[in-house]
This record gives structure tokens, sequence and C-alpha cells, in this order.
């Protein structure tokens, strides 16, 4: 793994418990940890359970003990991590958003593409998909039970930076993190939304905000009293978003309506979706993971409305390996499911879902969200490779 922060010790908590939960055709061995700090990657390996610590991932991916390779880095390394990783013969599994430009996220498409080939397989993280209750819904759309879609409506709202003297930390730069709340929110909600419906999302309207321009630089660094504000921490320009709104048609002409900011104060990690189709709908509210809400508009008008289906039987999705029913799970087990589902894709050799190929169709939405919205909101289409290739 290369990465040990907040991901990092999320992937580590799924690769730990992975093989105690589920019965697998492969055991996932936590061979070392990466990270540019000696003493601190260290002392991660020994908190987060890793044999051994690296301080250079090239080192790392060279390693004849390792067949699989995570990365948990910000997006300005993914790209170049994972296409000499796959390159190197190894697996990969990369956090979400693939990568912080389209441009990188076509080139690990296409290393993932030139892997597959030789049997390697390449996973993104979008890790919501592996809510039991999302991947109920999955299923439950497929099957028809909503019938013919015709809106989805998605929110995904953080407060964590609403003090205007929260530093300038890594996802509030633009070449450390590619975008703001768009990438590291609207990613996930794109994704969802796209593969609850099983429909690419083909064009968008958008308009997004950096409503705090300037912050404080990290560790409260000093330059003396010539700063601006005549002393005190040095601010720097925050080049990223803090929200962004946009609307969509998926490809079977279904409208779509998105929400992402980290300034919704009072929201933590609420990620919202509702799906409308002409027999019913579905909704979910990551605040209450194991809920599933579900109205079946076929039934009488005199009984029928939104009912909660409680996603803790044994024969839900992921659940056969938890607990007896109404034992809920947590945010945690979306990575240990993720685990679960990427072992067995590599013990099957059958390309993962997410791959690479779906990250990069998110990155194009994201791309087509920042390019209406530099242009006054105005409908654009989301170009997918065939035009890309034809263009
Ligand atoms: C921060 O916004 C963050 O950690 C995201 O980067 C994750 O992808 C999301 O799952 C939780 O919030």
């Amino acid at each position: 793994m290369v990465g040990y922060a907040f991901m990092g010790a999320a992937h580590s908590q799924g690769w730990r418990t992975v093989g105690r939960v589920f019965d697998l055709p492969l055991n996932p061995v936590m061979a070392a940890v990466c990270g540019r700090d000696p003493a601190a990657v260290r002392a991660a390996a020994g908190k987060l359970g890793w044999a051994a610590a690296e301080t250079d991932w090239r080192a790392l991916i060279a390693r004849d003990d390792v067949q699989l390779v995570d990365i948990c880095t910000p997006g300005d390394s993914h790209a170049e991590i994972a296409v000499a990783a796959l390159e190197a013969g190894k697996h990969v599994l990369c956090e979400k958003p693939l990568a912080n430009t389209v441009a990188e996220a076509e080139a690990m498409a296409e290393a993932a593409r030139r892997a597959g080939d030789r049997g390697r397989i390449a996973m993104v993280g979008f890790n919501y998909r592996r809510t039991p209750a999302i991947a109920l819904a999955r299923l439950m759309v497929r099957d028809g039970r909503i019938g013919t879609l015709r809106h989805v409506r998605v929110t995904y709202l953080q407060d964590w930076i609403v003090d205007p003297e929260f530093p300038l930390v890594w996802r509030l730069q633009k070449e450390y993190a590619g975008s703001g709340a768009l990438g590291d929110l609207g990613a996930h909600i794109v994704d969802l939304a796209q593969h609850l419906s099983g429909e690419p999302l083909v064009g968008v309207s958008a308009v997004t905000e950096t409503f705090v321009r300037e912050r404080p630089l990290p560790g409260g660094a000093v330059v003396g009293l010539s700063t601006a504000a005549g002393g005190g921490a040095a601010r720097g320009a925050v080049t990223v978003d803090d929200a962004a709104l946009f609307t969509g048609r998926l490809a079977c002409g279904a409208l779509a309506a998105f929400e992402v900011s980290r300034v919704a104060a009072g929201r933590k990690n609420s990620l919202r979706i509702e799906l409308n189709g002409d027999r019913g709908s579905l909704a979910f509210d990551l605040e209450r993971l194991n809920e599933l809400y579900f109205h079946d508009h076929t039934e009488p008008a005199a009984s029928s409305g939104f009912r909660r289906i409680l996603v803790t039987e044994a024969d839900h999705p992921y659940l056969e390996a938890w607990w007896p029913p109404g034992h809920g799970l947590g945010y945690e087990h979306t990575f240990v499911h993720q685990a679960r589902d990427l072992v067995h894709a590599i013990a099957a050799g059958t390309e993962p879902e997410p791959s690479f190929a779906d990250g990069l169709q998110v990155q194009r939405v994201l791309a087509a969200v920042e390019e209406s919205a530099a242009r006054n909101s105005v409908y654009t289409p989301v170009l997918p490779a065939l035009v890309q290739e034809a263009s």
C-alpha cells in the first residue's frame, strides 16, 4: 500500500479483516506500506499491520513479495504509480478519483487494458458501491422494481472547511487534488448515479464556487511581519472548488441532479441518493447506511409509500459473512467488501467493477462539469472514448 493517511487507514482495516470474515480463494498478506517519512511510515506499519515499511514506491513495486499495489495517495501521484505497477506485472487498487485529469485517467485505463491481457486486475476504489444497501438498490433497479428510470437525485455534503481559518491542506490545492469537492465527493456520486442506473452520463450543465479564496498555510507558517495581513501565518490561494451543482442527462434519457459541498454547515458526511422510475423509487442516506427506502408505485395508493428495508438479512449483498439480522454494519465495512471483491476478481482473472475504464468515464464527467462551469453553465457533452478517438 502506498500512503497511510485516512484512506490508507481505511484500506488497512479492510485488508486486516477481509480474510477473517469472508472465505477467500486467495489469502491477502499485508507485506509493506510506503511513505516518504521513514519514522512515520515505520510507525504506520506497526499501527496498521503491515510487515514492512518502504520510503520509495518504486522499491515497493519492485518487491517480489508484492503482487498487488494499493494506491492511497493524493490524486497527483495515482497515474505514475498505477501505470508503473501495472507495467511491473502487479494488480492495482487505486483510490478515487482515478486521476486528476482525463489525460492521466486515459493513460491509466490503457495501461489497465494492456495489463488485463496479461491477467492483471485494476480496480478503482469507489467504496460506497459496496454498502449493502447500495448493492441491493443496484439489483432492484436491474430487476425492474422501479421500472423505467426518470430521475436520479444525489447530494454529498460535508462541512469540514466552513471555518475560513481551516488551513490550506492538499485537498484544497489543485496541483495535488485536481479539483475540490467535485473530484473528492462528486466522483463518488457520479459513479453511484451511473452504477445504480447502469447508464453513463452523456452531458452536464454546471456551476462551481470557491467561497473562501485564501487560507492559512498548514502548520501556521509565519513569514514575519511582511505578510499581507501585517503579521501572523502566511496565507495561500485556494485553487479548487468548495462546492459544485450540476444537472445531467443519462444515456437512457433520465435526468440527474447533483450537489456536492464542503461548506454545508451541519452535514458531516451526508451522501443521499434517490432514483425515481415509472413503477417506483429507491432512496438511500449514508447516515442511515443499513437502510434502503423503497416505494412500489404499483401498490394501491392507499397503502403505498416509502418503506424501510433493513439491509441486514443473510441473503442481502455481503451480509452472509457478518452478523444475524438487525446487527448493522458501518462505513469501514465498505472497504472490507471492496477487498473481498478485488481478491475474488484476482483469483478468477475477471475485470473487477469499478474498472479503470469506469474511473475514466467518471473523470470525463468531472471534466465536462468544469468545462460547463467555466462557460456559463453551457450544456457540455461528456466525451466518450469513441468520440474522443474519432476527434
Ligand atoms: C474527504 O472528503 C473524504 O475522506 C473523501 O475523500 C472520501 O472519499 C469520502 O469517502 C469521505 O470523505
